[in-house]
């Protein structure tokens, strides 16, 4: 297996992630600003099929109609000319000060409807640029002081929001899904859907559910001390899939958006198991863009930048590859049966069987012999983490 990416693994990049330039809370910028033209090139030379933006990373709050065609522009012949696709676009509800109580659920009403106005113009760009997934991350739709917001009001808020943008999307006969991008806190004391549960419970709610999906990131389930495989692997079981963003994070702390395996190497290696070998038939069980959210740290030049952009790819293509060999290796497909992962996939009932044939089953009951897992029937789980970990170490 080539560990050099290819336009066929999927792999996109954020525009604000390449283009991150170091600030954060105690300090400036450490690198200067990125052009957008330079980072489509320089992505498509590292092997990167995509670009994903906000239209506040494109053309600043604030442009000009003619400075934001211009940037408009610049991007489409960037893309025309390395053949880099935009399968994702979202829009920046979050940095301008008129959203500091958010976007679709400021207690503010006018800023409500500014904040409408401003996606339903990014969305007629991204239908534009042939996106298929309009992502919302709501990082300041939430409050710090509970008397501060009514959540279920914000709720019919935010679900007002949606439900507007997808008729609006359906009238337009625009081909793009919506991915909801849940995250626990930070910027916000607390935000609004803060994991993939509560996103994937909101969603019950729409009025075109079928419209809308989850944009998970790894490092924000586990700000939340979450399982992110697990949390993907029931986003996968609803459907919901639509999105992914990619990085790494260590603990609960601070949203690091570290580089992809960064952080819970052993988790980010069932990840990549699950959506490459995780599909029913045993291939893929994702088959969207591999999208990677991640910041360069703000110690690095502009080498690093490009260094940590490759290095994403090339640890999942690292964590494919262990992952194959995973599954092929005899001794785990051994450990795998003996651990009854298969049994799983076995009704629990017979085809049939009722619930009076089960009452009527002396040997699910009356004669099954409960005592026999004391001390014994042990399902082997270690040694099978033990051979996840010595094909991850390559010992294997
Ligand atoms: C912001 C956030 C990310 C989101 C982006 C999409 S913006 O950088 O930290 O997790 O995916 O709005
Ligand atoms: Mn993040
Ligand atoms: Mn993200």
């Amino acid at each position: 297996m080539s560990l050099t990416p290819t336009k066929d693994d999927k792999f996109s990049f954020g525009l604000w992630t390449v283009g991150y330039n170091g600030a954060d809370p105690f300090g400036g910028p450490t690198r200067p600003a990125l052009d957008v033209v330079h980072a489509v090139e320089k992505l498509a030379e590292l092997g990167a099929y995509g670009l994903t933006f906000h239209d506040d990373d494109l053309f600043a709050f604030g442009s000009t109609d003619a400075e934001r065609q211009t940037q408009i522009d610049r991007l489409k012949a960037a893309l025309a000319a390395t053949g880099l696709v935009v399968p994702m676009v979202t829009t920046n509800l979050f940095s301008a000060p008129v959203f500091k109580d958010g976007g679709f659920t400021s207690n503010d009403r006018d800023v409500r409807r500014f904040a409408l106005r401003k996606v339903l113009r990014n969305i007629d760009l991204a239908a534009e640029l042939g996106a298929e997934t309009f992502v919302m991350w709501g990082g300041r739709e939430g409050a710090e002081y509970d008397s501060a917001k009514d959540i279920r009001l914000a709720l019919d808020r935010y679900k007002e929001a949606v439900d507007l943008l997808g008729q609006y999307v359906l009238d337009k006969g625009y081909g793009l899904r919506f991915a909801l991008e849940p995250k626990p806190n930070e910027p916000r004391g607390d935000i609004l859907l803060p994991t993939v549960g509560h996103a994937l419970a909101f969603i019950n709610e729409l009025e075109h559910p079928e419209l809308v999906g989850l944009n998970p990131e790894v490092g924000h389930e586990q700000m939340a001390g979450l399982n992110f495989e697990a949390g993907i692997a029931q986003a996968l079981w609803h459907g919901k899939l639509f999105h992914i963003d990619l990085n790494g994070q260590r603990g609960i702390k601070y949203d690091q958006d570290l580089v992809f395996g960064h952080g819970d190497l052993h988790n980010a290696f069932a990840l990549v198991d699950l959506l490459e070998n995780g599909g029913p038939a045993g291939g893929p069980a994702y088959d969207g863009p591999r999208h990677f959210d991640y910041k360069p740290s703000r110690t690095e030049d502009e080498s690093g930048v490009w260094e940590s952009a490759a290095a994403n790819m090339r640890t999942y293509l690292l964590l494919k590859e262990r992952a194959r060999a995973f599954r092929a290796d005899p001794e785990v497909q051994e450990a795998l049966a003996a651990a009854k992962l298969g049994e799983l996939a076995q009704p629990t009932l017979g085809e049939g069987e009722t619930v009076a044939d089960l009452l009527a089953d002396r040997s699910a009951f009356e004669d099954f012999d409960a005592d026999a897992y004391f001390g014994g029937k042990g399902f082997g789980f270690v040694r099978l983490q033990q051979l996840a970990t010595e094909h991850l170490l390559g010992a294997r």
